[in-house]
């Protein structure tokens, strides 16, 4: 008996330096569930030649967990191209995941859907894009200068809170009581008119965060 019905973690990056392979693997290892779900993201690009050993090993934990569980991964917006390795050791890609355990009915989707950002100023934001991967490939100071900028940047242009509210009437519109988004990279949980909206965040931030679901369909946000 797991004591979850399942794992949610989203934004992983492999192939940045600033991917927290070692909470991650800790997250993955550690906690007692049936399912997982990564919720976009897994791969940060479409160059398989970034993936460090570390990267690998992540791949390999997946590899071993897909053995035993099912294990989804939703479409994001980054390496799409590389999701056909997850594939290869086993795990499902879809566009969303719309599930029900208990009372509830769940809304998985990675939300760069509701981000015009990306999806409008797709050129503008591969400039940024560039920047941000610039950054991250020195060390220590430039990479929290990184992390820094791609939170301004999300902060700044009001992506979470659209996120949210764009979530929110998606959710309403196919009949779920949950939706669980990631992409900005900024966790939150709560309710608008009895629909709980849940941002699991990332795994490439100093705090990492990850949803669990327990078998009444209860969902929680936790930060590592
Ligand atoms: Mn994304």
């Amino acid at each position: 008996m797991h004591q979850y019905t399942t794992l949610i973690v989203s934004d992983i990056h492999l192939g940045t330096r600033v991917c927290r392979t070692d909470k991650l693997l800790t997250v993955l290892r550690q906690t007692s569930y049936a399912e997982l779900i990564i919720n976009g993201d897994l791969f940060d690009s479409n160059r398989i030649t970034r993936l460090s050993a570390k990267h690998w090993e992540v791949l390999k934990a997946l590899e071993e967990i897909a053995k035993t569980k099912k294990v989804f991964l939703i479409g994001g917006n980054h390496g799409r191209k590389l999701d056909s390795e997850a594939v290869k050791i086993g795990i499902e890609v879809r566009d969303s995941y719309a599930f029900e355990i208990g009372q509830n009915r769940f809304l998985c989707v990675h939300g760069d859907e509701f981000d015009f950002f990306v999806r409008r100023l797709v050129r503008l934001s591969k400039v940024a894009g560039s920047v941000y991967s610039f950054l991250q490939s020195f060390g220590g100071r430039q990479q929290r200068m990184a992390r820094f900028m791609k939170r301004l940047s999300k902060h700044a242009l009001g992506v979470p809170k659209r996120q949210r509210r764009l979530a929110l009437r998606h959710a309403a519109q196919h009949g779920a009581s949950v939706i669980i988004c990631s992409h900005t990279h900024v966790s939150h949980d709560d309710f608008t008119n009895d629909i709980r909206f849940i941002n699991s965040g990332s795994f490439c931030e100093n705090i990492c965060h990850f949803v669990t679901i327990d078998e009444q369909g209860n969902p929680a946000l936790h930060a590592v």
